[in-house]
C-alpha cells in the first residue's frame, strides 16, 4: 500500500511495515545478527559488487533498520533515511560525505554544543574550512557563498534559543549560487510532524532520533534522509568506511514502537507547551522568553509558514541571571535536571554550562545563548502538574 497521501498517524503506525510471511510476526521483529549467510561466494561477490540486493552485514544494512528507515523516510517525505547510532552519527557522517580538504562549510553560528565543536575543532584539522553566521540573516548567507562552499549546515528551531531561520529562502539563496551545494538542516527540535525541510528546498535532514522520534528518552540514535543517491553515498561512505556509526536492531526496534504514538505525543507535546509558555508569560520573575509561538520572537512569522505547530522546547531567562537560574533548576522536583530533550519526562537544564559548554562564552554570546538562560523540554505530563512544579520553583527564588 502507497502510504505517502496517508495521515500521520496512519503513516506513524504503518510506514515501513514489512510482512512477515514465515511466521506472520504483527511487530516488525528484531533481526539481531551481526552478519548475513551467503548461499555460495558468488552470491557473496554479487551482494557486495551490489549487483543482487541482499544483506551483507549489519553496518550496511539490517531488516528490523530497514523498516525504520523507510518509516522515517515516509515522515519526511524523503526518497530514502539512514538510521545512525546518535545524532551525532549523522550529523559527522553526512559531514565526512560532503567535506574534503578545502572544502567551504557556511554553518549558523547557533548549533548544538557538539556540532559546533565537530565544526569548528573537527573538521577544520583536516583542512575544511568553516564560517559561522547568523543564517536567519539572509544577507549574510549571500554575502557569505564562496565557490568551495559545499555545505550550508542550519539548525531550525536552533538549539537552545528557538532562533528561527528561513528555509525555503536559505535554500533558493544557496542553490541559486551553486545547484550543487546541499543545504542540509538539523530537525531535531521540530522532528518531521511540525517541519518538513525537504518540502521547503533543503537537500538533507538530519535528526537527534534520541529526542522526539524515539520519544521516551531510553535510545541514542540519529538520522539522515534525503535523495536515494545521496543517503547511498553516507552509508557506503559515511558510516561504513568514515564513522561507523551503525545503529543496533535492539534500538531500531525501540524507535519503530516510539514512532506508533508520534502523532499523538508531538500534538500533547505541543499543547503542553502552549500552555507552560502562556505560564511563564505571565510570571514576574520571568525576564525573557524564548519560543517561536510567540508574536514578539523575531521570526514568529517564518516558524508560522514552515511549522506546522510551534513545538514543545522553550528557553527563558529569569530576573536574577544565571544565579537565580541555577536556584530555579535545584528547586524543581517533577521538571528533571537532565540534558537531552523531546522525551515523555519534562527535562530542564542550563546550556552554557551543560549541552553547549563546548562553545568560547564570547562565541556562545556572538550565538544569542545568554549565560543565565535555562532550557526546558516540555514532556508528556499534565500540563497544570508540569506548570505547579515551575510555580514552586519561582518561589523559591
Ligand atoms: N542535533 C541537535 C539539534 C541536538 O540537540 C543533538 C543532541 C544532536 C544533534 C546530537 O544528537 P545525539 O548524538 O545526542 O543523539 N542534543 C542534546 C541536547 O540538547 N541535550 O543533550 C543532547
Amino acid at each position: 500500500m502507497d502510504y505517502t497521501t496517508k495521515g500521520w498517524g496512519t503513516k506513524s503506525v504503518h510506514g515501513g511495515k514489512h510482512k512477515d510471511t514465515q511466521y506472520g510476526a504483527l511487530a516488525m521483529p528484531i533481526y539481531q545478527t551481526s552478519t548475513f549467510i551467503f548461499e555460495n561466494c558468488a552470491q557473496g561477490a554479487a551482494r557486495f559488487e551490489g549487483t543482487e540486493k541482499g544483506y551483507i552485514y549489519t553496518r550496511l544494512g539490517n531488516p528490523t533498520s530497514t523498516a525504520l528507515e523507510e518509516k522515517v523516510a515516509l515522515l519526511d517525505g524523503a526518497e530514502a533515511s539512514l538510521a545512525t547510532a546518535s545524532g551525532m552519527g549523522a550529523v559527522s557522517s553526512t559531514l565526512w560525505t560532503l567535506c574534503r580538504a578545502g572544502a567551504h562549510v557556511l554553518a549558523d553560528e547557533t548549533l548544538y554544543g557538539c556540532t559546533w565543536a565537530l565544526l569548528t575543532h573537527g573538521l577544520t584539522r583536516y583542512g575544511v574550512e568553516v564560517d559561522l553566521i547568523d543564517t536567519s540573516d539572509l544577507e549574510a548567507v549571500k554575502a557569505h557563498l564562496k565557490p568551495n562552499t559545499v555545505c550550508v549546515y542550519l539548525e531550525t528551531p536552533a538549539n537552545p534559543n528557538l532562533k528561527i531561520a528561513d528555509i525555503a529562502a536559505v535554500a533558493e539563496i544557496a542553490h541559486t549560487y551553486n545547484p550543487d551545494i546541499k543545504v542540509v538542516c538539523d530537525n531535531t527540535f521540530a522532528s518531521p510532524y511540525l517541519q518538513s525541510p525537504l518540502a521547503l528546498g533543503a537537500d538533507v535532514v538530519v535528526y537527534s532520533a534520541t529526542k522526539y522520534l524515539n520519544g521516551h528518552g531510553d535510545v541514542i540514535a540519529g538520522f539522515v534522509s534525503g535523495k536515494a543517491d545521496f543517503i547511498n553515498q553516507v552509508r557506503m561512505f559515511g558510516i561504513k568506511d568514515m564513522t561507523g556509526s551503525v545503529l543496533g536492531p535492539q534500538d531500531a526496534f525501540l524507535i519503530l514502537r516510539g514512532l506508533k504514538t508520534f502523532e499523538i505525543r508531538m500534538q500533547k507535546h505541543c499543547e503542553n507547551c502552549k500552555k507552560v509558555v502562556e505560564f511563564l508569560k505571565n510570571h514576574p520573575k520571568i525576564e525573557k522568553i524564548y519560543y517561536p509561538g510567540l508574536e514578539s520572537h523575531p521570526n514568529h512569522e517564518v516558524a508560522k509558514k514552515q511549522m506546522r505547530d510551534f513545538g514543545a522546547m522553550v528557553s527563558f531567562e529569569v530576573k536574577g541571571g544565571k544565579p537565580a537560574g541555577e536556584k530555579l533548576l535545584n528547586s524543581l522536583e517533577l521538571c528533571t535536571l537532565a540534558v537531552s530533550l523531546g522525551s515523555d519526562e519534562t527535562l530542564i537544564e542550563h546550556p552554557a554550562s551543560m549541552t553547549h559548554s563546548t562553545y568560547d562564552p564570547e562565541a556562545l554570546i556572538e550565538a544569542g545563548v545568554p549565560a543565565g538562560l535555562v532550557r526546558l523540554s516540555v514532556g508528556l505530563e499534565n500540563a497544570e502538574d508540569i506548570i505547579e512544579d515551575l510555580a514552586n520553583g519561582l518561589a523559591q527564588i
